[in-house]
């Protein structure tokens, strides 16, 4: 069996994985999803260190090129095949989109990792979960919450009036996220739960049923 030129190496459960599976599939990519086993520490294994040092997945084959960290990967992607979702072309669009994507990165993703975590992953793993984490990271999030509802009563999607990279390195955290008891954090707001839509989201969150077409609404399948 031929085997395809783009690779991505790791589990589709995580949601660092899904971004990189994500921007392959909105740029309808051919790629191949090579199994990993975090159980048996298959990241851990010197053939993955040779393709990141730091041992995590995603890694993404692209030809001779590897390169690790979801961020980068899915910019990668978008660049080489769907430049537009990177607002390129234009300065002011590209440093919005730009703008988000970090926004995303370090403001609102590792509050909701971590919520993620205590809430699913670790009773999942049979491990107690650390309500103090959880109370301190929901606060947190709250506030950065206010800021994206502000943004987006001004702004169709958060880098303007185009969906973009910045838009949809979101969609594999919040799908996590919604499935939290927390997710009434991300309803209560008009506009950010019709952007995130979706089983959880407001009816404002279907495609045609509101101001945003919702993250959810747009046919991505799950991983
Ligand atoms: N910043 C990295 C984070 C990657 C990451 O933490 N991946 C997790 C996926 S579950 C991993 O490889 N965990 C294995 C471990 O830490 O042992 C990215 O965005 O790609």
């Amino acid at each position: 069996m031929a085997t395809s030129a783009v690779k991505v190496y790791g589990w589709a459960i995580s949601p660092f994985v899904s971004r990189a599976l994500l921007a392959l599939e909105e740029a309808g990519v051919d790629y191949e999803l090579v199994p990993m086993s975090r159980q048996a520490g298959d990241h851990h294994r010197p053939e993955h260190l040779a393709r990141n040092p730091f041992g995590k997945v995603p890694v993404l084959e692209d030809g001779d090129l590897t390169l690790f960290e979801s961020h980068a990967i899915s910019r990668h992607v978008l660049r080489k095949h769907k430049p537009e979702l990177l607002g390129t072309g234009n300065l002011e669009q590209a440093a919005l989109v730009d703008v988000w994507f970090e926004v995303e990165a370090h403001q609102l993703s590792p509050l909701a990792i971590a919520i993620v975590v205590e809430c699913i992953f670790t009773p999942f793993l049979g491990r107690e979960t650390q309500p103090d984490v959880v109370d301190e990271n929901v606060e947190k999030l709250k506030k950065v919450l206010e800021v994206y509802e502000a943004r987006l009563s001004k702004s169709k999607y958060l880098a303007g009036d185009f969906l973009s990279l910045a838009d949809l390195s979101h969609f594999t955290i919040m799908h996590c996220f919604m499935a939290t008891e927390y997710a009434a954090l991300v309803e209560v707001l008009p506009h950010v739960g019709a952007l995130v839509g979706g089983p959880h989201g407001t009816p404002g969150g279907q495609e045609g049923g509101g101001v945003h077409a919702g993250w959810y609404g747009r046919g991505i399948q799950e991983t």
